[in-house]
């Protein structure tokens, strides 16, 4: 069977170490796409020579054509400018919108049946402008940020109760920005739900609130340390958590952005639910079951990404 062929659209940080990352798991052959000329080929060169090291059959090349990303399985989408200290996500919305267009029609053009991860910011509103600009079918169109941010979630829960990674499953829904919606009571430790967690003494109420702010301040606390630029190693994992359930057909149950039609009571937008990713792109929402504080954080969020979708049609207004 032939080796599947994954498109990285943007070759920085996050670009960069999703190759490195695919060539390292062999999950198909790589094609580092850049504006910029020279940085997609070299790194592109650079992983191909570690192959050799890691022992990797896989092709990479970098390009400056979107022709090379032709009938790509999966396009992962990072091209744009990330967060500067003092920067929200949504003071990159003009430049990033752009940035959509042209990658959308890109897609359009060259891989029409690709599963496309999205991962520029203010990322509700770049992948919901990206599904219009390349016209795909919504299902086969996702954003990546849920999966970072209930990675954070979960690695303050374990860091503070000493408890495996691997048995901490955490949940955050809504936009991806500062207002998105840690799910407490549906985020477990070994199967205990949070407050039952708070209730056997594992962690107090204080601190749980204390790992709710710093998971909804997570991308900021990072961008406040590295001073040039935002978080790469965790949200290039994270993309390829969701390149390989779609490669695979693994159908993982992920926190992802996808188009809603009516699930939450929402329709025509893109905001971060679970869902389960397989050979289909979104194959199904998963509801949960909300309170009314939950309700209404969810929409406080939502309200934050209708506000960004109006400004991108406010600037461009084809997508009107
Ligand atoms: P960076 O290292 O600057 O890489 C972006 C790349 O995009 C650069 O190499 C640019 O040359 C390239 N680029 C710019 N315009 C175009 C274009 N028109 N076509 C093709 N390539 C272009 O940034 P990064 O990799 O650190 O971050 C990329 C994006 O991801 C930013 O928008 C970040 O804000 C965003 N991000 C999102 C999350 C989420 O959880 C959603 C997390 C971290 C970063």
């Amino acid at each position: 069977m032939a080796r599947a062929k994954i498109a990285l659209i943007g070759s920085g940080m996050i670009g960069g170490t999703l190759a490195h990352i695919a060539a390292r798991e062999e999950l198909g052959d790589v094609v580092l796409f850049d504006i910029t000329e020279g940085v997609p080929q070299g790194k592109a060169l650079d992983i191909a020579e570690a192959t050799a090291v890691f022992g990797s059959d896989v092709a990479l090349k970098g390009a400056n054509d979107y022709a090379d990303i032709a009938d790509a399985d999966v396009c992962i989408v990072t091209a744009g400018v990330p967060r500067k200290p003092g920067m929200s996500r949504d003071d990159l919305l003009g430049i990033n919108l752009k940035v959509m267009k042209a990658v959308g029609e890109g897609i359009k053009k060259y891989a029409p049946n690709a599963f496309v991860i999205c991962i520029t910011n203010p990322l509700d509103a770049m992948v919901w402008a990206l599904q219009k600009f390349s016209g795909l079918p919504v299902e086969k169109v996702v954003g990546m940020a849920g999966v970072l941010d209930s990675a954070r979630f979960a690695y303050f829960l374990a860091e503070k109760t000493g408890i495996s990674v691997e048995d901490i499953h955490a949940w955050t829904l809504g936009g991806h920005g500062d207002d998105m919606v840690p799910m407490v009571r549906h985020s477990t430790v070994g199967g205990l739900p949070l407050p039952e967690l708070v209730a056997q003494g594992f962690l107090t109420q204080d601190e749980l609130d204390a790992i709710v702010k710093r998971t909804r301040g997570g991308g900021g606390e990072i961008v406040a340390l590295l001073k040039t630029g935002s978080a790469f190693y965790a949200p290039a994992e994270s993309g390829i958590a969701m390149a390989k359930s779609y490669l695979s057909d693994k159908k993982r149950v992920l926190p992802v952005a996808a188009f809603l039609n009516g699930e939450y009571g929402l329709s025509g937008l893109y905001v971060g639910v679970p869902a389960v990713i397989g050979k289909d792109g979104v194959e199904k929402v998963i509801e949960f079951s909300t309170n009314e504080d939950e309700k209404a954080m969810f929409k406080k969020s939502v309200e934050s990404v209708q506000g960004l979708i109006a400004a991108c049609k406010e600037i461009d207004p084809s997508l009107a």
